[in-house]
């Protein structure tokens, strides 16, 4: 089972040897098979040119959690009832910083999820350029349709188990999905009554009244458009007047469209996982600040916007990628993308794919996309300004001190035009030009990898 048996690519020994053992070791954990595939098979040029990695069994220790922390969470649902989920923490790497990387709330999470998401996160942040190491965690909790209260006393159970192995010079966490504003102010209270510590960043995506920074709430839908800006200017073309898809309604969808918005773009689409709305006229700001009010505020569902607006049509139980548009974004889950849709977008003229999400394509889309000479952008490039601002977070809580908005945009739109130069410099390189898997995926473990080394066997 497993990526390797739909492979394109002919694996060297070497490697197909640690892809298989990662298989063999874990065989249900395929979306963690997904993701190590995919930086595997593009990263080996490096792997051949540098025999040094071979020689000190990178790849071997890059692919194993250096530790994995899973525990219960008991907490009481309204109705005073004792419930049960399972958190988990896994820390990647911390080779090049402390661990970093959001928590997920979703009930699809499970230890090969966590685990495909923290592997992700190792590259990602290795390409901000910041001193990150990678990190995941998470519960299978589900916050959808839960009260203020319930929430409340699953962030403080969480915590209660989390602090002792999450600090500003260990691991820093932040949001992902079903983890945003409310849960992550519940969780550092819990953390500051427990541990009496206040003032150093043990987490990110903080509310801007204690602590966060501005711009991270923005951070990943903006970066997220502007890495696609670079990718358009590569082929002398704009994001003026495009049409463009986004999937999700969340925190990444929500400001993927803003920035398209204020670019000069067309966005049409959101959804959530009961369906899609398809809005011809384009969602503006004033239909933007509904959505937001909807999601963040009255937690609806996105099929009441097709209520509210005339024109509008929802799809359910269906993804927005058989609409016509030049862009798209895909900013909800994993493989919420597959051959099909590609095939559909590059039908419909599609020019550029950016993933807003983790690893929304599946393997075939993007050997689609990639084939048909379509924009291709994975997640771990055009969606790291989230991180990045984490980052950004840091710096600020270190100084005891905080940036303007504009500062700190400036900087994420900085981080993001280095990182699509270092993929694009990296792929060229490499011998694959227009290649951004190959291009992120290289740079972003080279550093890492040497920072491995440089440490010695035993870091
Ligand atoms: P949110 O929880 O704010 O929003 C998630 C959105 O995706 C919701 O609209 C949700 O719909 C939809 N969704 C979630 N799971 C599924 C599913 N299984 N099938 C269909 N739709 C689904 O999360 P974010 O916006 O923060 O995260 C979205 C993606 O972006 C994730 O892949 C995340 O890992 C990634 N990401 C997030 C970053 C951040 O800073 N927040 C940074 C980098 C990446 P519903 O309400 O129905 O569940
Ligand atoms: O996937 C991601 O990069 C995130 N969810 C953000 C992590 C972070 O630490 O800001």
């Amino acid at each position: 089972m497993g990526c390797i048996e739909r492979r394109e690519r002919t694996l060297d020994k070497y490697v197909e040897g640690v892809y298989k053992s990662l298989v063999e070791k874990d065989p249900l954990q395929k979306e963690f098979h997904q993701a190590a595939y995919e930086v595997l098979a593009t990263i080996e040029p490096a792997i051949k040119k540098f025999p040094k990695y071979q020689d000190n069994a990178i790849l071997e220790r890059v692919v194993e959690p250096e530790r994995i922390i899973q525990f219960r969470v008991p907490w009481k649902d309204k109705d005073g009832k004792i419930q049960i989920n399972r958190g988990y923490r896994v820390q990647y790497n911390s080779a090049i910083g402390p661990y970093k990387g959001g928590f997920r709330f979703h009930p699809t999470v499970n230890l090969g999820v966590m685990k495909f998401l923290g592997f992700e996160q190792i590259f990602k942040n290795s390409l901000t350029s910041l001193p990150m190491g990678g990190a995941k965690g998470g519960s299978d909790f589900d916050p959808k349709g839960k009260t203020d209260n319930e929430v409340e006393s699953f962030c403080t159970s969480f915590i209660m188990e989390m602090y002792k192995h999450i600090g500003q010079f260990v691991d820093v966490p932040a949001g992902d999905i079903g983890v945003g504003a409310r849960e992550i102010g519940y969780m550092y209270g819990a953390y500051r009554k427990i541990t009496n510590l206040h003032g150093t960043c043990v987490l990110t995506g903080k509310g801007v009244v204690y602590g966060g920074s501005l711009a991270r709430t923005e951070a990943t839908g903006y970066g997220a458009v502007y890495f696609c800006d670079e990718m358009l200017k590569t082929k002398k073309e704009s994001m003026k007047g495009k049409t463009a898809l986004v999937s999700g309604s969340g925190n990444v969808a929500q400001y993927a469209v803003q920035k398209l918005i204020q670019l000069g773009a067309k966005p049409v689409t959101l959804s959530d996982s009961d369906g899609y709305i398809y809005d011809p006229a384009g969602i503006d700001e004033k239909k933007l600040e509904y959505v937001l009010e909807l999601k963040n505020v009255k937690r609806g569902r996105i099929k009441e916007y097709a209520e509210k607006y005339k024109g509008v049509t929802y799809e359910a139980k269906k993804t927005p990628w058989g609409v016509k548009a030049d862009l798209a974004f895909p900013s909800a889950t994993q493989n919420e993308l597959n051959e099909k849709d590609a095939e559909i977008l590059i039908k419909n003229g599609c020019i550029a794919v950016t993933e807003g999400a983790n690893m929304p394509c599946t393997l075939e889309a993007i050997s689609v996309l990639q084939k048909a000479k379509v924009l291709y952008a994975p997640g771990k490039a055009s969606n790291a300004g989230g991180v990045a601002t984490s980052g950004l977070e840091m710096v600020q809580n270190s100084q005891r001190y905080f940036w303007s908005f504009e500062e700190v945009d400036a900087k994420l739109h900085g981080i993001m035009v280095n990182i699509h130069k270092a993929a694009y410099d990296t792929a060229k390189l490499f011998g694959e030009p227009g290649n951004y898997v190959m291009g992120a995926n290289i740079a972003g473990f080279l550093k890492v990898a040497d920072a491995m080394i440089a440490q010695g066997v035993y870091a």
